[in-house]
């Protein structure tokens, strides 16, 4: 029988538990080489869950999404342009407010994912109190407490993946508002791309806030291109 497959991705700041959570996913599963034209150390691998074939992305530890290191560009370049099926976003517990400026951005991507709450046994240990659904309600995303190097909340994990890869499940986040001024800006520049062919590849809104924002990468690719500047 062939099985369904699935693509995952793992991102996350440095050391919130990425390869730890890709090792234990994938055990002995997995090779390593470099992403096409960046000396970026690459890891994929592979698991089973729920008849579906995972083939999980290590990607490199990032606290944002800009475009100012390779690390950045191969995590956002990946999430854009191969579109996992579903993006793990993994979170330091204790950390959290830090860690939530890369989640912020991944949901401006609006990429289908799953917010990994790792180290819970640090943030219990420091005696913090995480409100797992108020936070999962707030971000509008599902929430998974864990404690990846105990191989804690992976079943659950696993089960939160296939549910979203299986579309039972809502996933994008919250829209992020802006305030009026700057909403009405990336709706301008948003319609002016509509037509373009970057637009069919990125999500318009995404792109505008990049432009907004002066992101040299996305700038670069419009070089050239009649009507932006
Ligand atoms: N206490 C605790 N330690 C953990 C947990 N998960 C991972 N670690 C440890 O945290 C350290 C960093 O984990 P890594 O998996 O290497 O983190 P990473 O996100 O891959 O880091 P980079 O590749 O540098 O971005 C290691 O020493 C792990 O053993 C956890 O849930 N609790
Ligand atoms: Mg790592």
């Amino acid at each position: 029988m062939n099985k369904k497959q699935i693509t995952v991705a793992l991102v996350g700041n440095p050391n919130s538990g990425k390869t730890t959570l890709f090792n234990s996913l994938t055990g002995a599963r997995q090779h390593v080489g470099n992403w096409p034209g960046v000396t970026v150390e690459k890891k994929e691998g592979i698991c089973s869950s729920g008849g579906y074939e995972i083939k999980v992305v290590d990607l490199p530890g990032v606290y944002s999404l800009t475009a100012y290191s390779p690390d950045e560009v191969v995590a956002r370049k990946f999430i854009i342009e191969e579109k996992p099926d579903v993006v793990v976003d993994i979170v330091d517990a204790s950390n959290l407010e830090r860690n939530l400026y890369l989640s912020v951005q991944l949901m401006e991507l609006e990429a289908p994912m799953i917010l990994a709450l790792n180290m819970m046994d640090e943030a219990e240990n420091r005696k913090y109190k995480i409100d797992i659904e108020k936070l999962s309600a707030g971000m509008g995303v599902a929430v998974v407490p864990m404690v990846a190097s105990k191989n804690k909340g992976v079943p659950e994990l696993l089960s939160e993946i296939v549910k979203i890869a299986e579309g039972k499940k809502s996933c994008s986040g919250v829209k992020i508002a802006y305030g009026r001024e700057v909403e009405k800006q990336i709706e301008v520049i948003e319609k002016a791309l509509s037509e373009d062919s970057l637009a069919g590849k990125y999500s318009p809104h995404w792109l505008a806030i990049k432009l907004l924002e002066g992101d040299e990468e996305i700038i670069r690719k419009f070089e050239g291109v009649s009507g932006v500047k």
